[in-house]
């Protein structure tokens, strides 16, 4: 409860919606009310309404970056994308999908002592695991992509969503 209380005070701060009732089923599953749960960046989406599938990797590479395959994304505003992402790194990643501003301010939570969180905009994943989120994308705007595990972000797991 604690850390669900952080982010959304946080979000409060910021003027951004928070995620009422995120805590009833912050696992993911079961039935969603749309409505409590639209974010800037969109909503959690229904799997059978995703129109694609979007592969994403998480790694570290020899010269000590950290990275996201792709690096950037586009979509048309309405879509609904089921994001399959895979862990092929030897550390923990995360895939957060948020407006840079709510990034940052998640990110300095996170670097506080903050733990990851289990929201539907986001999958934390060990070494090897792989996970899903599917999300439509209901507003238009710049979004992005990010890992916030501390030092994660600088390292370079970070990237831009475009939706027009
Ligand atoms: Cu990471």
């Amino acid at each position: 409860m604690k850390k669900l209380f952080i982010f959304a005070a946080l979000a409060a701060q910021a003027g951004a919606p928070v995620l009422a009732g995120v805590s009833d089923h912050g696992n993911g599953h079961g039935a969603h009310d749309s409505h409590s749960e639209q974010m800037a960046a969109g909503m959690p989406g229904t799997r059978s309404k995703a129109s694609r599938s979007v592969k994403v990797i998480m790694k570290e590479t020899d010269d000590g970056e950290m990275i996201f395959t792709p690096s950037a994304m586009q979509f048309k505003q309405g879509e609904t994308i089921r994001f399959l992402v895979v862990n092929k790194g030897e550390l923990d990643h995360e895939f957060v999908l948020d407006t840079p501003e709510r990034n940052a301010m998640h990110k300095e939570a996170m670097a506080g002592g903050m733990e990851q969180h289990n929201t539907p905009n986001a999958v934390t994943l060990a070494p090897g695991k792989r996970g899903e989120i599917i999300w439509t994308f209901s507003n238009s705007g710049t979004f992005e992509f990010a890992c916030l595990i501390p030092g994660h972000y600088e390292s370079g797991m970070f990237g831009q969503v475009a939706v027009q």
